[in-house]
């Protein structure tokens, strides 16, 4: 398959004044019916008509009215269009029922539902499937379904059909219908000016009383736009549909948007309290694209990251608001490190805006989305709060309408501050994690800091220049005292200091507060000078990244020197545990310890081949002990933080249930799981019930709840995925992949549901000492199903051989074993194209 380039754009030939489409139901047999008006595009000098199609029957085509055959390949078809305005028609028939990749129009339960982003409008008939070309759509349904939609606000409807009108021009990838035997949960929000939007969520007969949540979430996030961007809604319908068969986790197709099952239900007896956050979270994010994404759209596929970037920083700024700022930042920055700091460290590291792909799904990244937030995080730091504001209100007013680019928006930067931004672009351009060296110096009452910055070279790119980084810096005196308050340093230069005077004494700095700047902040420092940030930074993700380091410290000279535990780390994280004026939420966090994966690449960085079995030993004994040094403790916070009275699932109360459940953990490795089984047989709750499900599978003891949960909860799809997941991701290393391996045997396993499939074999390779395990087992068992998905499901496919993307860290026999099955992956005849490309850019 050949690369497209960034490079090469060119407009389309033709623009579109309206689309008209009409779909005659039928599982194996729909039948699309399109009346399009084109226009020659004055802007354009390639005149060619070449529409987008893929697996599609064609019945008959006429231009004019006048039948006509087009020419036809297996990407689309061409024809001779006039030079000047025409009207397009074309019926096709096409198989919802066959089609298991779930993209374009397809059936989940015996429903209708399409997903188009980022090309599967092309599935479902002949059109320019890209998303600078925009149109106003019309929509006639015509089916015996009881519930039949589509974009935009409802036309005339009546037995056996269902009309829609979306005045607003939209590419096709934000087309969108849902057909089926659907229960809406309804709702209501009235706009600062005045607009009456009805809202519903539609769920299948049995889920309704699983929708509150969402509504209000829903509604929350209207009023926040409102709010804080002015950005109101603009149709009188806003419809939310749950589907169960889901790729990803929604879509915010216009007026209609489609959620995977589990990113929309919510019940407190079946959802924990992460899983209400994230709802939350996706809810408004879909919402938020409304204008950042939707209105204001993408030029081309390359731009991803000037839709996806911004609303995951609108939602998260929402979540701060509504919930508490540092536990959401301290939550997004671990896993900012997880998944996009991994991704950035190996093979498939690319820019925010890539300059080539050959399968766009494949591009739906950590590296778009959470960087391409972080960027727009570190713009707003640059820039001041009010200028951030003011420069969205000019990107709103001079690009609503627009399929827009990166250059756009940076431009509209440039305009409404005055500020060259042609450094900043390098984040965009440039991929890879900088590393920021650091050190200080101080006489005379001046404190220096210097920093050198450096980026690694990444696939394609050798040399990366200097980046301007907004380092946000306090110092704390000797008696904790802040003596500078927070100042965002703004550094330009590949080496660069500032200074500080007027000081008494030397300060310790606080760097990088709030991870002013997505790094790795290279500095060396001793543990007495962690636990003191630990216990006197006022900055609260600096607190909890001082206790984080503090632990990654001792952890690695566990594993590198077989180092005991480290008295300093236990005694400062217990007095955090310890200290009641901190938020619950906080507290558990800050016991949080570093993942297995983390730990592996800090050992890569440092020139040691990690071994996942010793990583996982090491953490092991760590948590012993902690359970040993907090014994007296953990009993304590247990009984302290238990909630009282109706289950909500509020920052407030889910910041008592996490220190609580983190303090069952540590009893548990002293009782052996008498505690949490009292707490399971106790639970009114899945956040209560799972965090001691998980304590008894970790203890040994979870035979018994294995049963029992399967039996209270087989009917409930969602749950189920949990006792899926939850078996493999608790299994001890050497267990792993045969734990994995039974579950796939179960009765209740099947991969045509991407949550099923990544709840056995995502959690497989989420767990690395077993995934990595010495006898390869790990490796070949998701090699095996990968194989076995791809004719079905090659985006799901692809995605999931990102396992893989770590290889080169480990030792000769484990690449050895990967290289085996890289190799076995693209040996298969008939690979699809996703996962072609991304197991070829893996291997390297
Ligand atoms: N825009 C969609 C993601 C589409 C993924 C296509 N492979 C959801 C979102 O980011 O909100
Ligand atoms: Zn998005």
């Amino acid at each position: 398959p050949q690369p497209i380039y960034l490079k090469d754009y060119t407009p389309f030939g033709y623009l579109i004044d309206s689309v008209d489409l009409t779909f005659t139901l039928s599982p194996e047999a729909t039948r699309v019916r399109s009346r399009i008006a084109f226009r020659p595009n004055p802007d354009a000098s390639d005149t060619t008509f070449f529409l987008h199609g893929e697996n599609l029957k064609l019945i008959s085509a006429a231009i004019d009215g006048q039948s006509i055959t087009p020419k036809l390949t297996d990407q689309g078809l061409t024809a001779d269009a006039p030079n000047a305005p025409f009207v397009w028609e074309a019926e096709v028939e096409i198989n919802p029922a066959a089609n298991t990749a779930l993209e374009g129009l397809y059936m989940s339960n015996g429903m209708y539902c399409t997903q188009c982003e980022a090309e599967g409008f092309r599935k479902i008939t002949y059109y320019p499937d890209r998303p600078d070309v925009m149109a106003p759509f019309t929509v006639r349904i015509e089916g015996a379904e009881k519930v039949m939609l589509s974009n935009g606000n409802p036309g005339a409807s009546g037995e056996g059909f269902a009309e829609w009108h979306d005045p607003w021009p939209k590419p096709a990838y934000l087309f969108a219908l849902v057909a089926g035997d659907l229960i809406n949960h309804p709702g209501q929000f009235t706009t600062k000016s005045g607009r009456e939007v009805e809202l519903n969520i539609w769920v299948r007969p049995g889920d309704e009383g699983k929708c509150a949540f969402g509504m209000e979430a829903l509604k929350h996030s209207m009023k926040w736009d409102e709010d804080v961007y002015g950005r109101e809604y603009d149709l009188d319908l806003f419809n939310i549909v749950a589907v169960d068969d889901f790729n990803m986790g929604a879509m915010e197709n216009k007026g209609l948007n489609i959620f995977n099952s589990s990113c929309v239900l919510a019940s407190p007896e079946t959802s924990t309290d992460g899983n209400f956050e994230r709802i939350e979270a996706i809810i408004a994010h879909e919402y938020f694209h409304n204008w950042t994404g939707n209105r204001i759209t993408c030029r081309d596929w390359f731009q991803l990251c000037l839709k996806e970037g911004l609303t995951v920083y609108r939602d998260a700024q929402f979540t701060s608001d509504l919930r508490s700022a540092p536990v959401k930042r301290i939550e997004d920055v671990i896993a900012l490190r997880a998944r996009q700091f991994r991704e950035d460290n190996g093979p498939l590291a690319h820019p925010v805006r890539p300059e080539s792909f050959v399968e766009i799904n494949n591009f739906y990244t950590a590296t778009v989305y959470e960087k391409g937030a972080e960027l727009i995080g570190m713009l707003k730091t640059l820039v001041g709060d009010a200028a951030y504001y003011k420069s969205l209100d000019l990107y709103f007013e001079r690009h609503d309408g627009d399929a827009a680019t990166i250059e756009d928006w940076l431009k509209v930067f440039e305009d409404a501050t005055g500020r060259d931004l042609s450094q900043f672009k390098r984040w965009y351009s440039d991929a890879g994690t900088p590393r920021l060296k650091v050190s200080d110096d101080y006489s005379d009452g001046t404190y220096t800091l210097t920093f050198r910055q450096s980026t690694p070279p990444t696939p394609g790119q050798d040399e990366k220049p200097p980046r301007v980084i907004p380092i946000a810096v306090g110092l704390l005196g000797p008696n904790g005292d802040e003596v500078q308050a927070t100042q965002v340093l703004e550094m330009t230069e590949e080496e660069q200091s500032f200074t500080f005077t007027g000081l008494a004494a030397k300060p310790t700095p606080s760097i990088l507060r709030d991870f002013s700047a997505p790094m790795i902040l290279q500095r060396d420092s001793s543990n007495a000078e962690r636990a003191f940030l630990l216990a006197h930074d006022t900055d609260p993700f600096n607190k909890w990244e001082a206790g984080r380091a503090l632990a990654k410290d001792g952890l690695i000279a566990m594993i590198r020197e077989g180092a005991s535990p480290d008295s300093a780390y236990l005694d400062a994280i217990t007095a955090v545990a310890r200290d009641d004026t901190l938020d619950p939420a906080f507290r558990a966090l800050a016991m949080g310890l570093p993942s297995q994966d983390d730990l592996a690449q800090t050992l890569f960085d440092g020139g040691t081949t990690p071994n996942p079995q010793a990583i996982w030993d090491a953490l092991e004994t760590l948590r012993q002990a902690r359970a040993q040094h907090m014994q007296d403790l953990a009993p304590r916070l247990y009984a302290q933080y238990q909630v009282e009275g109706d289950y909500q699932p509020d920052a407030a109360q889910s910041g008592a249930r996490s220190l609580a459940n983190t303090a069952l953990g540590l009893i548990t490795r002293l009782d052996g799981g008498a505690q949490a089984q009292r707490q399971y047989d106790a639970a009114d709750n899945m956040t209560q019930q799972l965090a001691a499900f998980c304590c008894l599978l970790q203890a040994g003891k979870g035979e018994a709840a294995i049963a029992a949960f399967y039996d209270q909860w087989q009917h409930d799809r969602l749950v189920i995925d949990k006792w899926f997941s939850m078996q493999v991701v608790q299994a001890a290393p050497d267990q792993t992949a045969a734990v994995a391996d039974a579950l796939t045997q179960h009765a209740d396993f099947t991969m045509k549901n991407p949550n099923r499939f990544r709840a056995t074999l995502g959690a497989l390779a989420m767990s690395p000492a077993g995934f990595h395990h010495a006898s390869g087992a790990g490796y070949e068992l998701l090699t095996d199903w990968l194989i076995q998905l791809d004719p079905l499901n090659p985006q799901t496919t692809a995605r999931m051989c990102s396992a893989f993307e770590t290889w080169k860290r480990y030792d000769a026999a484990r690449q050895d074993l990967i290289a085996t099955q890289l190799d076995r992956i693209l040996a298969t005849p008939n690979l699809s194209r996703d996962t072609t490309e991304m197991v070829t850019r893996i291997r390297g």
